[in-house]
């Protein structure tokens, strides 16, 4: 069976077999239609939010056009959180590609993950406006409503 990906998400796969039947055509991309990771020297505000389980705090941020945002995730809980930026569909079909690769680490350009008790960072140019999500995909969280919405003005 082929999987088709939806979008573009994940920036490297790491993993001990290859999975037959999952083809990703943009491994490696950096650049999505919302901007791309930043550059720390062109940081001019910074977001902190709180992760626990399972939500975030606040649930609702907006940023503006050209703007390079640092935003500092506090895990605040007791579970493993991300905080991975995308559209509303990209979202859902990352989290269906997600619950097809379980167990494989991901590493993303577009978010971060976070221990219980830590602080991730992702520095992050937005070129577009629009309408984002950022979610957790660690299995069961985007389910389960681990969803704030950033607006892109
Ligand atoms: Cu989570």
């Amino acid at each position: 069976m082929k999987l088709r990906m939806g979008s573009c998400w994940v920036a490297a796969i790491i993993a001990t077999a290859p999975i037959v039947g999952i083809a990703h055509e943009h491994a490696g991309e950096s650049t999505f239609w919302f901007g791309h990771a930043g550059d720390a020297a062109e940081v001019k505000r910074i977001i902190t939010l709180s992760a626990t389980d399972l939500k975030f705090s606040p649930m609702q941020i907006s940023v503006t056009t050209g703007e390079t945002v640092k935003f500092e995730v506090h895990n605040d809980g007791q579970l493993e959180h991300e905080f991975i930026l995308g559209s509303a569909a990209e979202q859902m079909n990352h989290d269906k590609e997600m619950a097809a690769m379980v167990g494989m680490k991901m590493t993303h350009t577009n978010g971060v993950s976070v221990a219980p008790g830590k602080t991730g960072t992702l520095i992050w140019t937005f070129t577009k406006t629009g309408s984002l999500q950022y979610a957790c995909h660690v299995p069961g969280h985007y389910v389960a409503g681990m969803i704030g919405q950033l607006t892109i003005k």
